[in-house]
């Protein structure tokens, strides 16, 4: 309850910021970044999502914070599109359950879209497994809307949710994010291998990009190429960062 009421002040007086994640395509050429927040607190310093996502999660603090990160990263979106160093970046958006399943979503993401100027097909949404297979009928239907107007889904840390084959052809989605427990397995067991040689396959079949996230090794990096991932995030290239090293990054390729 202290950290929720922290955060409330921290909303009010502009604490968080976006960092953004470098997504690579396996030819070295940047496909965009993912939007991760942080917190600059003003005594404890950066705090991880990892900590205040969850707290916000369970009050409804996530609704303005996921507004807020929201317009952030379209507002950053929509400068890129003015250089022509970033302009064919996309760029990637956590949306939690309580955000996504609110009855005015849809209506939010348009009018932070407008009012940016941020160009849709460029926004990639990315959900969770128990996200979208709660209320299925609904959350096919949002989809759908969000599509309509150029919006892009991927379904991140794939494999690690109520993963339910029944639904997933169902949903209007892009991408498959295999988690990084899977690609860490990969290169040290051979259920991690066949794990993401079957999610590899079933992306194939089902239409969808396969990204491998948290790589960290070349060997990692190899084996994803090898099995037909078409990009990866991770440590390897880069850790997530606040927008002006990505620029001093983007610089340098
Ligand atoms: O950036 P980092 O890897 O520390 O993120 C930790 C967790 O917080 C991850 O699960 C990530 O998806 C989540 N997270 C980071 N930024 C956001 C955000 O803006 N919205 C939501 N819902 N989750 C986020
Ligand atoms: O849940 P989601 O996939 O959105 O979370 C992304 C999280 O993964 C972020 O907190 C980010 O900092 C972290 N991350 C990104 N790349 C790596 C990596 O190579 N290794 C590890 N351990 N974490 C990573
Ligand atoms: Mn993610
Ligand atoms: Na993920």
């Amino acid at each position: 309850a202290a950290l929720e009421a922290d955060m409330r002040r921290a909303l009010v007086n502009d604490e968080f910021v976006l960092y953004y994640q470098p997504l690579m395509n396996m030819d070295g050429t940047m496909a965009g970044t993912e939007a991760l927040v942080r917190w600059k607190h003003p005594q404890r310093g950066l705090v991880s999502p990892a900590e205040f996502i969850p707290v916000a999660e369970d009050s409804n603090l996530i609704l303005p914070l996921g507004r807020w990160v929201m317009h952030e990263a379209c507002r950053q979106l929509a400068q890129w599109a003015n250089d022509k160093r970033t302009a064919k970046l996309a760029m990637a958006v956590n949306v939690s359950a309580q955000q996504f399943h609110r009855p005015d979503f849809v209506e939010q993401v348009l009018e932070v879209l407008a009012a940016t100027g941020a160009r849709a097909d460029k926004l990639r949404l990315e959900m969770t497994e128990s996200l979208l297979l709660k209320d299925i009928e609904g959350t096919v239907e949002k989809m759908q809307r969000l599509r309509a107007a150029g919006i892009t889904f991927a379904l991140d840390d794939f494999g690690t949710g109520y993963s339910s084959l029944s639904y997933l052809h169902r949903l209007p989605l892009d991408q498959l994010k295999i988690d990084r427990s899977f690609i860490w397995a990969a290169v040290k067991e051979d259920s991690g291998a066949a794990i993401v040689r079957i999610i590899v396959a079933l992306g194939k079949a089902l239409n969808m990009s396969v990204v491998a996230e948290g790589v960290e090794t070349l060997e990692q990096l190899n084996f994803v190429i090898a099995e037909g991932c078409q990009s990866y995030q991770g440590y390897l290239f880069s850790k997530p960062l606040p927008e002006p090293e990505l620029l001093t990054l983007i610089a340098g390729l």
